[in-house]
């Protein structure tokens, strides 16, 4: 949490996302003056409860629940406008304040109309599993040095060339699929034109705001989209998102120093889900895996698609505990697990007569593996009402202790329902 010192915090998935980071971010962020994203887009499904409220978050950040925190999204985020106003209306329809209060990097880049298209038409996202959000493509044109950013918004002559120039590109792409959709550019300008006064009453240097509200001691949180393992870089490539989803990403995507990060959390569930293609190793197909599923309610938050339930996977988190530098860990779902007759964690994978204890890099490394069990007695009662760690049955806080031992990380939350109030400070 916040102190004298610790005034910049990083909430980061450390599994393949939706580990609960709304949840923690709108919690901490009851004592935040900022809220910034920093990566990803509409992909994101950030879910958020407030009495018998559920609101999901994809672009907004997940502070805006509260009154008065400021909320940005930062330059490394691909920002779908059309999606960002849509969310903003239904949360001032549902009495949310949210005027003079959201800013938007006037350098993030623009999801376009094509960039869906792409995304959609794609047999490479269809195999990865994308959201069909346009992440991809459009990450695909801020790197070619093609993208289209919010500050090209106040030069029409400028926005015309680049939307020209990123739908021909986009035609060639769907064209080469094989694919009879086009793009157009007259529309899809014709939208930017629409949308462009209200995108530019709130775009400005998110940067040199944080940077400014930093210098002034404001508490900031930097809300991180999607997982640790679904990270271009640390991830299990190509089964990733296209953004730099950990802490590393967070300094980028917002436009400060590294140096000004005090702290980082991972979220972490008691569990393992997956949603979209590509290994897993502790993914359970049976009847086990149905229930995980069922009791923790796991649907794509943005897509609705059944995630795949597992195991807690510890080789996966001390991964991430390493690739983001984690100071502490925020453990979700235990209430999932408090019907369950017994409780497996895996602490390597096995693979011809040998144990591998680190993620590796080639993903073929992970073919035929098993992974190694260790076994705990189920505590089968009920968590969801406990506020303090000596609530809990002790034998969940002997699971617990093994994470943190296995993990190498030390718990600062523990989360036992969707609820504000249902979490453990430790
Ligand atoms: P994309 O659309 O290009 O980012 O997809 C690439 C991979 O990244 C995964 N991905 C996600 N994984 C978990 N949660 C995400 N957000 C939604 C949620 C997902 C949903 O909160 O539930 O509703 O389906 C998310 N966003 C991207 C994606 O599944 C691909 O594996
Ligand atoms: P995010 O993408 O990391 O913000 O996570 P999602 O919102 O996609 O998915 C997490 C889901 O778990 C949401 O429906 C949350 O409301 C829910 N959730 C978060 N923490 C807890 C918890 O401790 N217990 C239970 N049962 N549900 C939780
Ligand atoms: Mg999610």
């Amino acid at each position: 949490m916040f102190d004298s010192k610790t005034r910049t915090i990083v909430i980061v998935g450390a599994q393949w996302g939706d580990e609960g980071k709304g949840k923690l971010v709108d919690v901490l962020a009851e004592r935040a003056d900022w809220v910034v994203r920093y990566q990803g887009g509409a992909n994101a499904g950030h879910t958020v409860h407030v009495g018998d409220e559920s609101t999901v978050l994809h672009q907004v950040p997940s502070g805006i629940l509260h009154a008065g925190v400021r909320c940005a999204i930062g330059n490394g985020v691909v920002l779908d406008p059309e999606g960002m106003f849509e969310e903003v209306d239904a949360l001032v329809a549902n009495g949310v304040d949210v005027a003079g209060r959201l800013y938007l990097s006037d350098r993030a880049h623009l999801v376009m109309p094509y960039h869906k298209l792409v995304d959609k038409e794609s047999a490479a996202s269809k195999a990865i599993g994308t959201t069909g959000r346009g992440i991809g493509p459009a990450y695909e044109d801020k790197v070619a040095r093609r993208g289209v950013r919010v500050l090209d918004l106040r030069n029409p002559a400028r926005l015309k060339a680049l939307v020209e120039r990123g739908t021909a590109h986009a035609n060639h792409i769907l064209s080469g699929f094989g694919s009879s959709k086009r793009a157009d550019a007259a529309f899809t300008l014709s939208e930017l034109e629409r949308i462009a006064p209200r995108l530019l009453a709130i775009a400005e240097d998110v940067g040199l705001a944080v940077h400014r509200a930093q210098k002034q001691g404001a508490a900031v949180l930097l809300e991180g989209a999607q997982g640790s393992l679904l990270d271009v870089d640390h991830g299990t490539y190509p089964f990733v998102t296209s953004s730099s989803t950990t802490a590393g990403g967070a300094a980028i995507g917002v436009g400060i120093g590294p140096r000004s990060l005090d702290a980082v959390i991972g979220v972490v569930k008691a569990y393992t889900t997956r949603v979209g293609g590509g290994p897993m190793p502790t993914e359970l197909t049976d009847a086990t895996g149905e229930e995980l599923r069922k009791v923790g309610n796991e649907f794509g938050a943005t897509t609705g698609r059944p995630r795949r339930c597992g195991w807690f996977d510890a080789v996966v988190v001390r991964y991430a505990v390493r690739v983001n530098g984690l100071t502490g860990l925020a453990i979700t779902k235990l209430d999932v697990l408090d019907g369950f007759e017994k409780i497996a964690l895996c602490t390597g994978y096995k693979v011809g007569g040998e144990v591998m204890s680190e993620f590796p890099g080639d993903l073929a490394e992970l073919e035929g593996i098993e992974p190694v069990y260790e076994w705990f007695d189920g505590w089968k009662s009920d968590t969801s009402t406990a506020r303090k760690l000596s609530d809990l049955p002790r034998a969940a806080r002997v699971y617990l202790d093994r994470i943190v031992e296995l993990v190498e990380c030390p718990a600062q939350y523990v989360s036992v329902g969707t609820r504000r109030d249902q979490i453990i400070g430790l």
